[in-house]
């Protein structure tokens, strides 16, 4: 049996989906943010010594980080894998690695310039901007393909939700980049999905 430490949430909501999607037998312990910090509380620390959602545990073996996570479900689920085609693998492994590596970044930044409030004030254009080169950049992206990989739905989309739902949440995502957010509607209209939130318990992110 996988058990899955999600963190309300937090980007964790993705691997609960992907178990969803890969129909694969999981629990899940979920944990709550400190009310004054966020932060994830002291007892993810006893899973892992740097106490962030994701963990997972399979077969007495912790695995961390999100995108090690996935590609270890989608090895032992044999689904959700980009197609046979060479662009598709390449753009399947640039996505894996660009959400958490790329498109996090600028939006950990918005979120603690937000934070500090009028100290934080001249920051706020320049971090936008360089979110908003990813956003404009994945925009171009979907003009030729339904899916960040090529035509089928893939776990690099997986991947994708969370700095997506965030950049709608914080980061001005809206309806003037149309096929971002038709791609959002796509993804949360999946029954997986769904199941997956009616699993992890609420989620301000979809
Ligand atoms: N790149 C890591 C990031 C892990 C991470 O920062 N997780 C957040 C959840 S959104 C967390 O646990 N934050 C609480 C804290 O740092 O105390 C991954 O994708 O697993």
């Amino acid at each position: 049996m996988i058990v899955v430490h999600h963190l309300e949430n937090s980007r964790s909501q993705r691997v609960i989906w992907l178990l969803e999607e890969l129909g694969l037998a999981y629990q899940v312990q979920r944990y709550e943010r400190d009310r004054r910090t966020m932060r994830a509380p002291l007892a993810l620390r006893r899973i892992h010594p740097l106490g962030k959602a994701p963990l997972i545990e399979h077969d007495g073996v912790v695995i961390a980080e999100t995108g090690a996570i996935v590609e270890y479900l989608v090895a032992l689920g044999e689904l959700l894998g980009p197609s046979a085609m060479p662009q598709d693998r390449l753009r399947y492994r640039h996505f894996l690695h660009y959400a958490e590596g790329s498109m996090m970044p600028p939006l950990l930044a918005i979120l603690v310039v937000r934070r500090l409030g009028l100290l934080g004030l001249p920051a706020r254009r320049p971090v936008q901007a360089m979110l908003d080169d990813h956003l404009d950049w994945l925009e171009s992206e979907l003009a030729g393909r339904p899916w960040f990989a090529g035509d089928d739905f893939t776990a690099a989309d997986i991947m994708m939700s969370f700095p997506l739902e965030a950049s709608c949440q914080r980061g001005g995502l809206d309806g003037r980049r149309p096929r971002l957010i038709d791609w959002l509607a796509r993804i949360h209209a999946r029954p997986a999905y769904r199941r997956a939130l009616a699993a992890g318990g609420p989620y301000a992110f979809a």
